[in-house]
């Protein structure tokens, strides 16, 4: 049985656009994984000053993977990207999160679901609402619209 799951996307790095593209198809590749649906690009500063910006997206999957599986395989993913995790927060050629698992509530030391921050990012919630009805019901009880109108859309562009 597979699960709907949303993956944030995002790169600074080394054309973030084709980083973007390119992930998206090595998706579309994992095993037991399907990519349902993408969101538009979008362009941003970074929350941290003196970085370039960002391009983001949002992706819809459908797998037959366990959370911990899929993270795996999206961790192997970023370093065949080229990533280097030399700083928290710094410079990244490719960073996927997994947003949404299904309506699963995760809390785990490798993988909290839904993503702690995402509802504080205008770069994750406007790109998953085109993929996500605003009055989706996110697995903490909150609306998706609600955290839409919590985090204006500034500084977002689309490309
Ligand atoms: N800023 C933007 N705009 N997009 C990101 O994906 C992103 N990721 C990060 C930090 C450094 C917090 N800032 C970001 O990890």
């Amino acid at each position: 049985m597979s699960t709907r799951v949303y993956i944030g996307l995002g790169s600074n790095l080394a054309d973030p656009d084709g980083q973007l593209r390119s992930a998206l198809s090595a998706l579309d590749q994992l095993a037991q994984t399907a990519v349902a649906a993408v969101s538009a690009f979008y362009a941003s500063d970074s929350l941290l000053p003196g970085q370039p910006r960002y391009t983001n997206a949002v992706a819809a999957l459908d797998t037959e993977l366990q959370p911990l599986a899929l993270l795996d395989a999206l961790q192997a993913l970023e370093n065949d990207h080229g990533r280097v995790r030399a700083e928290r927060w710094g410079p990244r050629t490719l960073d996927l999160d997994i947003l949404l698992f299904g309506d699963h509530l995760i809390d785990s030391p490798r993988l909290q679901v839904p993503h702690p921050q995402m509802h504080l990012r205008a770069f994750v919630l406007y790109p998953l609402a085109e993929l996500l009805p605003t009055e989706h019901c996110l697995p903490d009880g909150q609306l998706l619209a609600e955290r839409l109108a919590a985090c204006p859309f500034v500084g977002l562009e689309r490309l």
